[in-house]
C-alpha cells in the first residue's frame, strides 16, 4: 500500500461515544448520520481530488464510521500506523468540537513532529482559539480551501514559512500566532467535480472502503448531490451558512455559483453512475431565473428521479419548466413553522397561501413528492405554537397527501445554534440566550450526559427543557398523524413511542443526578446504551422522509454522499465479483 502525503480524518462528534455515558437526543433525525455525526463533509472529496491533481497523495479516513462499525477498532493504534507528511482533521460542524480536538491530541501523541491542519466552517470561525491548542499547528479558513491547502503542503514539503499561504492561521518559529489574510475566496465554483476515477483508484489503493464511506448505510442506500454554490443569498437567522455568516467569518461577500451547464453536467454524471437518491443542493433560482433556465435546458430531459430544493415558493411557470426538463422531480422546502409570524422572525418572508399554491402547482405539473420541514427552537415560537405546527402538518396531509405525496418532518434546532449566525451573534435582538460561546465551552458541553445541557441556546419563548420536551411531544404526535395517513405502519409508530417513553424515563433519572456524580451515571449506562442503540440504528424511510413513495427503487432511505463513491462501490463490487468468477 502506498504511503499518503496527506491523511484527512473525520472524527466522531464525541470521541468516547462507545463508552455510552450520554443520552443523544433527536439531533440528527433529518440527516443521514446517527447522532455521532459520522458523515464527512463533501469538501473532503473535493480536497482529495484537487490535491491529487497537484501531486499530493491523499487518503480520506472516516474515523467516526470505523469506530462505529467495529467496537474493537483501536483508533489510536490505527493513527500510529499512518505516516503521512501532514494530518488534516475536519472541524466543519461544531458538533465535532470534542471529537476533533481529541483526535488531534491522539495524532500529536503518536506523531509529535507531524503537522496537524484543521479546517471547516467551525475551524474558520474559531481559528484564533483553535490555534492556541498545542495539538493544532495550522488552521485553514474559508469555504474553498483546496488551493491554499496545496500551497501549505508545498511549503511544508519545502521547509519554507507559509507566510504567503492565504487563509492560514499558524504559529511561526517563535511561537507567535500569525493570521494570514482571508484572501482566497473564489468568485465561481470552477473546480471540476469529484474525479470519479480518482476516488475508485484511491479506495483500491488504500484498501479501505469503510474509511471512505460517507456514512454507515451508504453501501445499501447510495446517494449523490449536485452542489449549486458556495455561500447563500438568504439570511435565515439561525444559519451559520447564511449570507451574513459568510460575510462575517468566511470572507465571502456574495455566493460563488457553479456554472449552470457544469452543474447539469455534474448531475448527469452522477446519475450515470448508478441508481440512488439524487439531490441538487441549493435552490437553482438563487442566481436568478436565467441561471435556473440554463441549468434546466442543459440537463433536459433527465427522466431519473431527482430532488430540488426550494428556498421560497415557486411560480406555476417555473414548476412547468422543471417538469419538462426533469419529469420525475420531487421537491424539498423548509417552512420552519406553520405560523408566518414565526417564519418571518426566522428570516423567511412568505405566506402559507404562497406555499400551498406552490404545492398545488407542483403536483399539477407532475411533481412526485414534496417534503416539508419544520423546526423547533425558533424566535417567537412557543410550545403551543409547535403543537399548532404539527396540526398544520395534518392539514397539509389531508389536503395534498394522497398516495403518500407529502411528507412533513419536524426536528429541534440541535445540538447547536450555528456560530456566525445572526441569532448567535446578536442573541438579544432575536430573543435568544446563549449558554456556550467559545469553542472550549462547546467542547465541554458535548460531554454532558443530557442533550438538554448540550444545547447552546434557549429562546425567550422556550427554555432548553421546553425545547427537549416539545421535540419529543411533536415527534410522537406527528408519528400518529403519519400513521393515520399511511406514511408509517402501526409497528413503526409503536417502536418510536417505546423509544420516546424510554428516553423520557431516563431524562427523569438524569435530572435527579447530582452534577458530576459519575458513580450514579455509570449505573445508568446500560439504559443509555440501549436508547442510543435504538437511536443509532439504521433509519427507515419514514424517519428520514425521503423515500420516494411509490417509486419502489428508493423506498428504503435517503442518504447523502459525496459524489464519486457510487462509482467506487460499483467498481469495487465489479472487481470482487470479477475475481470470484475468474
Ligand atoms: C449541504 C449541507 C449539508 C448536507 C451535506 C453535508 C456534507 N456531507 O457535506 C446535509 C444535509 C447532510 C447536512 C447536514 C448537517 N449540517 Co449542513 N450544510 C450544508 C450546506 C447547505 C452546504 C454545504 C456545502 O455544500 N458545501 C460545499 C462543499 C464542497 O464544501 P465543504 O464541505 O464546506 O468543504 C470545504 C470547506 O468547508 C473546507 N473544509 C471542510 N472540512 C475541512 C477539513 C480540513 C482539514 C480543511 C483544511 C478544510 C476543510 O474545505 C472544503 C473544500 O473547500 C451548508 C450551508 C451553506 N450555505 O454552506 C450547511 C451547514 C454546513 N450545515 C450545518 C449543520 C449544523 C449541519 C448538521 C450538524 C445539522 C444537524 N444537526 O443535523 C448536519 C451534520 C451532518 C453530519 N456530519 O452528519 C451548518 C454548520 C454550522 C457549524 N459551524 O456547525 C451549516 C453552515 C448551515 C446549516 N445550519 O445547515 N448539511
Ligand atoms: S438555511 Fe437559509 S440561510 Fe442557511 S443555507 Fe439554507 S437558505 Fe441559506
Amino acid at each position: 500500500m502506498s504511503r499518503p502525503d496527506f491523511v484527512i480524518l473525520h472524527p466522531p462528534s464525541v470521541y468516547d461515544f462507545r463508552r455510552g455515558l450520554k443520552l443523544y437526543g433527536p439531533v440528527s433525525e433529518v440527516v443521514p448520520s446517527t447522532p455521532i455525526f459520522e458523515m464527512y463533509p463533501f469538501g473532503f472529496a473535493t480536497i482529495a481530488s484537487f490535491l491529487q491533481q497537484e501531486g499530493f497523495r491523499t487518503r480520506i479516513v472516516n474515523l467516526a464510521l470505523r469506530m462505529m462499525n467495529d467496537p474493537s477498532f483501536d483508533a489510536e493504534r490505527f493513527i500510529a500506523s499512518l505516516h503521512p507528511q501532514a494530518f488534516g482533521i475536519g472541524l466543519h460542524w461544531l458538533c465535532h468540537a470534542q471529537g476533533a480536538l481529541e483526535t488531534a491530541k491522539l495524532v500529536k501523541r503518536q506523531h509529535p513532529d507531524v503537522p496537524v491542519i484543521m479546517g471547516g466552517f467551525s475551524a474558520s470561525y474559531y481559528h484564533e482559539e483553535l490555534i492556541e491548542y498545542p495539538e493544532v499547528d495550522y488552521v485553514l479558513r474559508g469555504d474553498s480551501t483546496e488551493r491554499p491547502l496545496s500551497q501549505l503542503l508545498t511549503a511544508l514539503r519545502d521547509g519554507t514559512d507559509p507566510d504567503e499561504v492565504p487563509n492560514l492561521t499558524w504559529r511561526d518559529g517563535e511561537g507567535k500566532v500569525r493570521v494570514n489574510p482571508l484572501s482566497h475566496v473564489p468568485e465561481t465554483v470552477g473546480l471540476r467535480p469529484i474525479d470519479q476515477a480518482f476516488m475508485v483508484r484511491t479506495v483500491l489503493r488504500d484498501r479501505d472502503l469503510t474509511g471512505y464511506l460517507p456514512f454507515r448505510d451508504w453501501l445499501e442506500f447510495p446517494m449523490g448531490a449536485g452542489i449549486t454554490c458556495r455561500g447563500c443569498t438568504h439570511n435565515c437567522i439561525t444559519c451559520g451558512g447564511s449570507e451574513y455568516a459568510f460575510q462575517r467569518y468566511l470572507g465571502r461577500e456574495k455566493p460563488a455559483f457553479r456554472p449552470p451547464e457544469a452543474l447539469a453536467d455534474d448531475v448527469r454524471n452522477i446519475r450515470g453512475l448508478g441508481k440512488g437518491f439524487l439531490i441538487v443542493v441549493g435552490d437553482i433560482r438563487q442566481a436568478g431565473m436565467d441561471y435556473a433556465r440554463r441549468f434546466l435546458d442543459s440537463v433536459a430531459v433527465l427522466r431519473d428521479p431527482i430532488t430540488l430544493e426550494l428556498f421560497t415558493p415557486a411560480s406555476e411557470d417555473f414548476l412547468r419548466q422543471v417538469a419538462e426538463a426533469l419529469p420525475n422531480f420531487a421537491l424539498e422546502i423548509s417552512l420552519e413553522s406553520h405560523d408566518p409570524v414565526v417564519r418571518q422572525a426566522f428570516g423567511k418572508h412568505y405566506s402559507n397561501e404562497a406555499v400551498e399554491r406552490t404545492i398545488e402547482a407542483a403536483f399539477a405539473a407532475g411533481c412526485k413528492r414534496v417534503d416539508i420541514y419544520f423546526m423547533i427552537g425558533l424566535p417567537k415560537q412557543t410550545r403551543q405554537s409547535v403543537r399548532d405546527t404539527v396540526a398544520y402538518c395534518e392539514e397539509l396531509l389531508e389536503r395534498y397527501g394522497e398516495e403518500g405525496r407529502v411528507h412533513p418532518f419536524i426536528s429541534p434546532l440541535a445540538p447547536f445554534l450555528d456560530p456566525g449566525s445572526l441569532a448567535f451573534e446578536q442573541p438579544e435582538r432575536y430573543g435568544y440566550r446563549i449558554f456556550h460561546r467559545t469553542l472550549e465551552e462547546h467542547r465541554r458541553a458535548l460531554l454532558q450526559p443530557h442533550w438538554r445541557d448540550v444545547l447552546n441556546y434557549e429562546t425567550k419563548w422556550m427554555t432548553r427543557e421546553d425545547i427537549v420536551l416539545s421535540s419529543y411531544e411533536a415527534s410522537l404526535e406527528l408519528n400518529r398523524i403519519k400513521l393515520r395517513h399511511g406514511l408509517m405502519s402501526a409497528e413503526e409508530v409503536a417502536q418510536a413511542e417505546e423509544r420516546t417513553t424510554k428516553a423520557l424515563e431516563l431524562i427523569e433519572l438524569l435530572d435527579d443526578l447530582a452534577e458530576g456524580d459519575q458513580e450514579k451515571l455509570q449505573e445508568l449506562r446500560a439504559q443509555m446504551e440501549e436508547i442510543n442503540a435504538i437511536v443509532a440504528r439504521p433509519r427507515n424511510d419514514w424517519e428520514l422522509g425521503l423515500s420516494l413513495g411509490r417509486w419502489g427503487l428508493f423506498r428504503k432511505g435517503y442518504f447523502l454522499v459525496s459524489q464519486g463513491l457510487v462509482a467506487v462501490v460499483n467498481e469495487v463490487r465489479t472487481a470482487t465479483v470479477g475475481k470470484r468468477l475468474s
